[in-house]
């Protein structure tokens, strides 16, 4: 993988590609490996975990796959090598996949953090930060059903991919909190492999097969944009009320020509940084946290201005 160019401390932030850590001492090294490369939510979570490891005098490389996918991701772990760095912070890509590389980066001594998404297995993580996920989708229901004002209709939701613990807690949690309005109808989860165009695909199918269809949630910036690109190629924009999880650049700017009506944007700084900070204190021996919570935060056009500090970098 290639050394990344980071947007926030300036400079080049990366190691060696093979991953070998060298012959310096590992106690000072933290390594952090994201769910993909390039994209705003992980390069705001890798700008916080950096500051945090400056400050506290820890080392922190960065490397992240080409794409969302588990095989990519396998290969990053596996070429951390029989020397790992001394705490892996991880964004499991896949919540049985990435059991067995990063269960044995753990067997050669590394301490594991996972941020953002998690593993099923709870045992292999000293700790785990990431947002409240079935909060984050049970509010992005809220808001539809606001917006819908009493309307009746049907509301569809995007996945990514089966097996992404975040996305798939956030569409569980839209669907149950859906219930509790019954003039809006469930049209099912599709999934878009968390590729924007398979999210545009599948909107121009929905809105064909769904004439009734008022609403879509997107549960992560990739299926946002991808959605928002259907509704324009349909010529739906406003007509059907799009929600989507994350602020990305591109979705902020979406909310502000009113291709989005709400967004859930998370705290990924927070969760790099207190990562960081949790990775340490297991090296170091203090307490650590088993589980902490990000904090979350519903962005309107009407209060979208108030809340430019959780706009994401790029
Ligand atoms: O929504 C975030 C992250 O929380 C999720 O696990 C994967 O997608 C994003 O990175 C946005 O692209």
């Amino acid at each position: 993988a290639a050394l990344l160019l980071t947007a926030c401390g300036g400079g080049t932030v990366g190691g060696s590609s093979s991953g070998d850590s060298g012959a310096k001492t590992t106690s000072k090294k933290l390594s952090l490996i994201p769910g993909v490369q390039a994209e705003p939510f992980y390069i705001s979570m890798q700008c916080g975990a950096e500051a945090e490891a400056k400050k506290a005098g820890y080392e922190l490389t960065t490397q992240a796959p080409q794409k969302f996918d588990a095989a990519m991701q396998t290969q990053l772990v596996n070429a951390l090598g029989s020397n790992p760095p001394a705490a892996l912070l991880i964004a499991p890509t896949d919540a049985q996949a990435m059991l067995a590389p990063i269960q044995q980066v753990k067997s050669r001594g590394a301490k594991v953090i996972e941020v953002d998404t998690a593993l099923k297995d709870t045992s292999v993580a000293e700790s785990s930060i990431s947002s409240d996920n079935a909060e984050g989708g049970k509010l992005a229901a809220k808001t539809m059903a606001e917006l819908a004002a009493g309307k009746t209709g049907s509301v569809l939701v995007l996945d990514t991919i089966a097996g992404t613990s975040t996305t798939n807690t956030r569409a569980k949690g839209f669907e149950d909190e859906l219930k509790n309005y019954p003039n809006l109808k469930s049209a099912g989860v599709q999934f878009t492999q968390n590729e924007p165009d398979q999210a545009a695909s599948k909107v121009t199918a929905a809105l064909a097969s769904t004439p009734d269809l008022i609403g879509i949630f997107a549960t992560n910036l990739n299926t946002g944009e991808g959605a928002a690109t259907g509704l324009r190629n349909a010529g739906k924009i406003g007509a059907v009320n799009l929600i989507g999880f994350d602020a990305s650049p591109s979705e902020i700017e979406g909310l502000r020509k009113g291709e989005y009506q709400g967004l859930i944007a998370q705290d990924p700084a927070a969760i790099g940084q207190q990562g960081v900070q949790q990775a340490i204190a297991a090296l170091e021996g203090k307490p650590v946290t088993r589980n902490l919570t990000a904090s979350l935060h519903s962005i309107t056009k009407a209060n979208m201005d108030a809340n430019a500090q959780y706009f994401y970098k790029q």
